[in-house]
């Protein structure tokens, strides 16, 4: 959900990338930079028609001149009687899955309308069923101004239809959309060559991540490959997910995130068995269909329903999962007993606990089991958290471990109070886990920005060295380190406590390493004067000036220039609509003499043109491309390679050049 950067998005951004190709420029590009973006798909609603939008259901969407975001019209939804009505578009021929969409629609209640908040969603539908992703939260919205709602979106999943709308939170209030826009950020490459969190940490616990399907596909993939030992699906493992219906089972997204963390050598943390959150509702209705009591026999019912629940989840996944967070947020600082009084608790007591941590141990004898809780920084909190695990484990069941969360934010808590959580613990004899981390740039609900201050960015990095230091200190107790999310393109607090765009994990928006990533990996390289161009501001950060995706550490040197120089090239389109496509290009040194500047040649078979390239510098006559190195990466050493990226206009066909000669030596080419 972050701001479009870089220039203003018109409609007319796919034309113009055609209409270049046709003026087929000889330019050599100025500095390289990241992509601008491209838009896929605008509805201004100018020309009287309602631009393929529809009512979601019975409700009535036209074309209106009483309000327009810019020009004279917009689209009015009138009528609707239900909050999850709205005017929708479908997007299949528009979205391609893997790929990271920014959607932006602006709108405003119809004149007299009580305020009241909108969502921008998305559908999607497979199979006949329908899922809902959000894509910006409830945002207020009045029938004084227009507001903006901004978000990102990446499809995940294989589907048959899909479409994109707009509702309320709340209410049926009448309303206008203007200026939709579905825009396509060019992705930058994952960098490569910066040290992997996986290998800087390795000496001290597996580093984790909580990841969703998007986190599993493209450059996201890469990135959680590169720098993760640890994942945890953040959602996918859930009871709402895996029995939404009593006995029926879903594990299509969590089998796809245990098995890609399986090919890829990853532990897999289990979140998690029993929550108060997230449990449909059938958990806890009684044979008459009414909430239960608490009875004996509803008592008996629903720790038989926990039991079945365990085993056949716990069970399907045998050995790949070797933590399970059993149990989730039971503790109530504000209970004189501090055990929460979930529905678990007012039908069981503390039987749920003593089920579940028993069924679990049998069916994974082998598997760490924990208690997983937020706050537990928190002195009161932390103590009854280490009362209750003391009482169980005093009882013989079986807890291996205590969850510290950790959904901490810039300023709080101390260093010593997280300190004092930790050592808390020791003298339990329990394992510990930091599950859920994430460090918001916000201090309360008011404040927002559009973009993360440059200042914050760098206060939050030295949070971030901090506790980590703290981990380390206890790397002896401590058994992993999970971060909640890869990277801030897709974060819980964008929604939570307030619909806004935070900033709390080590990679940006763009899966770039941020400032906190150096707090972790190296402090020494926290930049210690933040530059004014990212400073806050109320209406919209102006853009960071163009990054070069590789932070310059230096690269290996090679072995010196007296040996063979050989390459390879991977070329891959990673992303193509009418008119236009993204590729990305990788060159790899395969022999063992390094180069100091290079020059990429290749050429296009079907009348490709190049209109905007990074990372490098290019030039194009005819069908030949010739690419230069940029500023930093112009060190070809034996070993990881150099990415290139460019934006390029088609038509009739899109084939892929076949030969590729890097300082006139013909590479090989994946
Ligand atoms: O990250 C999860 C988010 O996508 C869900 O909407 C939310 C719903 O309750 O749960 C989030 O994960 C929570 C985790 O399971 C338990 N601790 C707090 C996390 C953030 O809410």
């Amino acid at each position: 959900m972050r701001a479009i950067r870089t220039r203003p998005l018109t409609g007319l951004a796919v034309l113009t990338l055609a209409a270049v190709a046709a003026v087929a420029p000889l330019t050599p590009t100025p500095a390289a930079h990241a992509a601008d973006p491209v838009v896929v798909l605008s509805s201004t609603f100018e020309d009287g028609t309602t631009e393929g939008w529809r009512a979601r259901g019975g409700e009535s969407v036209t074309p209106s001149t009483a309000a327009a975001h810019s020009g004279a019209g917009s689209l009015l939804t009138t009528g609707r009687t239900q909050s999850w009505q709205g005017p929708t578009r479908d997007l299949l021929a528009q979205l391609q899955k893997g790929t990271r969409y920014t959607l932006s629609v602006h709108v405003r209640l119809a004149a007299g309308e009580p305020a009241t908040r909108a969502r921008l969603s998305v559908q999607r539908d497979t199979g006949g069923t329908a899922a809902y992703d959000q894509v910006v939260g409830a945002t207020p919205v009045t029938a004084d101004g227009w507001v903006a709602l901004t978000g990102t979106y990446t499809l995940a999943h294989d589907v048959d239809a899909l479409s994109a709308y707009v509702e309320t939170a709340d209410g049926t209030a009448a309303l206008h959309i203007d200026d939709f826009t579905l825009s396509y950020v060019p992705a930058k490459p994952v960098q490569t060559d910066i040290p992997a969190l996986r290998e800087v940490l390795a000496d001290d616990f597996p580093i984790g991540a909580a990841i969703g399907m998007p986190q599993i596909i493209g450059n996201h993939a890469t990135l959680l490959r590169r720098h993760f030992a640890s994942v945890t699906p953040g959602n996918a493992l859930k009871w709402d997910a895996t029995e939404p219906v009593e006995g029926q089972f879903r594990f299509a997204d969590a089998d796809a995130l245990v098995g890609f963390a399986a090919d890829n050598g990853m532990a897999v943390r289990g979140h998690t068995l029993l929550w108060h959150q997230q449990t449909p509702a059938w958990v806890f209705t009684d044979a008459t269909g009414a909430p239960m009591t608490p009875t004996a026999a509803n008592k008996e019912l629903v720790l038989s329903r926990l039991e079945g629940h365990i085993r056949t989840v716990v069970g399907r996944y045998g050995d790949t999962i070797d933590t399970w967070d059993v149990a989730n947020e039971v503790i109530d600082e504000s209970q004189a007993d501090g055990l929460r009084r979930s529905r678990w608790y007012e039908l069981t007591g503390l039987d749920y606990l003593r089920t579940a941590f028993r069924v679990a141990r049998e069916v994974a004898p082998t598997a760490k089991l924990y208690v997983n809780d937020y706050n537990t920084n928190v002195p009161a909190k932390r103590d009854k958290l280490y009362a209750l695990v003391a009482q169980l484990r005093a009882e013989g069941v079986p807890v291996d471990g205590v969850g510290h969360q950790m959904h901490v934010n810039v300023a709080w808590p101390s260093i010593a109070e997280t300190e004092a959580m930790l050592r808390t613990f020791v003298p339990l004899g329990v394992e510990q886990q930091i599950t859920e981390m994430d460090v918001s740039i916000y201090t309360d609900d008011s404040q927002s920005y559009p973009s993360p201050p440059a200042e914050l960015l760098r206060t939050q990095a030295l949070r971030y060295r901090d506790l980590f230091a703290l981990y380390r200190r206890y790397a002896d107790e401590i058994t992993s380190v999970t971060l909640w999310g890869l990277a801030d393109d897709d974060t819980w607090l964008d929604s939570f406590p307030v619909a806004r765009k935070d900033a709390p994990l080590l990679f940006d928006t763009e899966l770039q390493a941020k400032p906190a990533y150096w707090g972790v990996v190296d402090p020494s390289r926290i930049d210690p004067t933040p530059s004014p161009t990212v400073s806050p501001s109320p209406t919209g950060s102006p853009s960071p000036s163009p990054t070069p995706t590789g932070t310059p550490t230096p690269t290996p040197t090679g072995t010196g220039g007296t040996g063979v120089f050989s390459c390879r090239v991977q070329y891959a389109v990673t992303g193509q609509w009418p008119g236009g496509f993204q590729a990305a290009v990788k060159v790899t040194n395969t022999g063992d003499r390094p180069l100091t500047g290079w020059t990429l040649r290749w050429s296009f078979p079907d009348g490709q043109r190049i209109t905007q390239l990074w990372n490098g510098t290019y030039r194009q006559e005819g069908a030949t491309v010739e690419v230069g190195n940029a500023a930093w990466n112009g060190r070809l050493a034996p070993g990881p390679g150099v990415d290139v990226g460019f934006l390029a206009g088609w038509s009739g066909a899109n084939g892929r050049p076949g030969a590729f000669q890097v300082d006139g030596t013909p590479c090989t080419v994946d």
